[in-house]
């Protein structure tokens, strides 16, 4: 068994990236980039063989390539993104996730961005946001119920993605921020809240018995090393001024 992480490199047009909850802002692109590199030398720390796609200028969110696709032990679904500007991105991502895996495409008129898609054990829960719709969910259901997934859309409320308000830390434990989400719906898991002076520290990246987390927030990380969980803090800083977080930047999985 080996873990496999897919990245993208950042792309010089990163500055006009989609924004739906923040205020643009100059973003370095040296500064980004070298932050990319940090981010995925935590990924090797943590157990993961990285392969990083080339830039696409021409797609400005690329960088995020969670999006773009839910990786399944058994198949590989490649999203239609919420965003038009976004839709092209999964071209490249489907060609090389094929080396690893079948791939299924979802289509109009689903939407689903794959930071909406939470995967706790055989159950998908998918929040309906401004990105991922209805159908999306219906499709997602139908292209997933043969090996034995069940799908719930759940309701999120003021965040991009579920995943901005809730991620896995470990096999029993969740992080969530419970003003944007309601933490009783994920049975059988433990929920740690975030310090209500870090919202956007529930998007956490469990890797390999560790987590990734962004040093921008000392209270929730200094919590879940309290609970026994492992921290790995990293320095995203430039990439939050384009809305993403930590799980965004990398496609996980085992092969
Ligand atoms: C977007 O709005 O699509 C990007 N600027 C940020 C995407 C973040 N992706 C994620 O949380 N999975």
């Amino acid at each position: 068994m080996a873990l496999v992480a897919v990245t993208r490199e950042v792309p010089e047009t990163i500055t006009y990236c989609q924004l739906t909850h923040i205020a643009r802002e100059p973003i370095d692109l040296g500064r980004a980039r070298e932050q990319h590199r940090t981010y995925e030398r935590a990924l090797a720390e943590c157990g993961y063989s990285v392969t990083r796609l080339e830039e696409d200028p021409g797609f400005p969110d690329s960088v995020f390539i969670e999006d773009t696709t839910l990786v399944l032990d058994e198949v590989a679904v490649i999203t239609r993104p919420g965003a038009e500007s976004r839709r092209g991105e999964v071209e490249t991502v489907a060609d090389v996730i094929a080396s690893w895996r079948k791939v299924v495409r979802m289509t109009t008129p689903a939407t689903l961005d794959g930071g909406d898609v939470l995967r706790l054990g055989r159950t998908l829960y998918v929040g309906v946001s401004r990105r991922s719709n209805a159908d999306g969910v219906a499709q997602l259901r139908e292209l997933t119920r043969q090996f034995g997934y069940s799908v719930r859309a759940v309701e999120i409320s003021d965040a991009l993605h579920l995943k901005t308000a809730v991620t896995q830390l470990s096999p029993d434990h969740i992080v969530v921020n419970p003003r944007w989400v309601d933490a009783s719906l994920f049975e059988g898991y433990t929920a740690i809240e975030v310090d209500p002076t870090e919202p956007f520290a529930a998007n956490a990246l469990m890797a390999g018995g560790r987590v990734i987390l962004s040093t921008a927030f000392p209270r929730t990380a200094d919590k879940l090393e309290g609970r026994g969980i492992s921290v790995l803090g990293i320095d995203a800083s430039e990439l939050a001024k384009a809305e993403g977080g930590v799980t965004c930047c990398s496609v996980l999985f085992e092969v």
